[in-house]
């Protein structure tokens, strides 16, 4: 059985999460307190030298990087949400890299830190630093909601894994205070996957884990 390395408070480890529960593919589930250092053990440091979350096992394979992973899992089980087509993978490829690399890194990620991580390690919150994510955001949420005005998902009319990578990302939304109210599409866009049985298998909402330590 496949193996996930993560930890619930992380959205690229919910990606790959809700990925698997997409496909139906049966894994473990091991998590990894990243507070606590448990991602820089010996025994992780040997599945992904990075350190980071997540990573999976399956068999002798070893692979991290959320995007790769779920490519991966969507190959093996040769699910069209991860499309063969030429052309659509070509856009579920650019969707997957503007999600993660604009509106994830430089958006939610500086954010999410300074709001909310900063605090628990002991650090001074960066106002500029939410300034900068903030921009990023209010730069690039609008190009999404106007995709998902032409398109009832990211990429045409079958949910991807575009999509996954976009529910994750915002997944945290309210926890750390960005205001999706100026956009209807993708608040609709959501509420639909949020209802689904993959999303719901996977917590019924960001934070869920946090709420359960209390
Ligand atoms: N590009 C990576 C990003 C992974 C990542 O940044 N993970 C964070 C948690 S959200 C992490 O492992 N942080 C712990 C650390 O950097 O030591 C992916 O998509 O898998």
């Amino acid at each position: 059985m496949i193996k996930l390395y993560g930890n619930k408070v992380s959205p690229p480890c919910n990606k790959v999460e809700m990925c698997l529960n997409a496909l139906g593919i049966d894994y473990e589930f091991i998590s990894l307190d990243l507070f606590k250092g448990e991602n820089k053990t010996d025994k992780y440091l040997a599945i992904n030298p990075s350190g980071k979350v997540p990573a999976i096992e399956d068999g002798k394979l070893n692979l991290s990087e959320s995007n790769a992973i779920i490519k991966y899992l969507c190959r093996k089980v040769k699910s069209d949400f991860y499309p063969n087509d030429l052309v659509q993978q070509a856009e579920v490829d650019m969707w997957c890299d503007f999600v993660s690399q604009h509106l994830n890194m430089q958006g939610y990620l500086p954010i999410a830190f300074n709001r909310f991580v900063a605090k628990k390690i002991g650090l001074e919150s960066n106002a500029n630093e939410i300034k900068k994510g903030e921009e990023v955001i209010n730069r690039f949420l609008p190009v999404i909601e106007s995709q998902l005005n032409k398109t009832k998902y990211l990429v045409g009319e079958k949910l991807t894994i575009a999509d996954l990578c976009l529910l994750a990302s915002i997944d945290p939304s309210e926890l750390i205070e960005v205001d999706l109210k100026p956009y209807p599409k993708l608040l609709a866009w959501r509420k639909n996957l949020q209802s689904q049985d993959f999303y719901k298998k996977t917590h019924k909402f960001y934070g869920e884990c946090m709420m359960a330590k209390k």
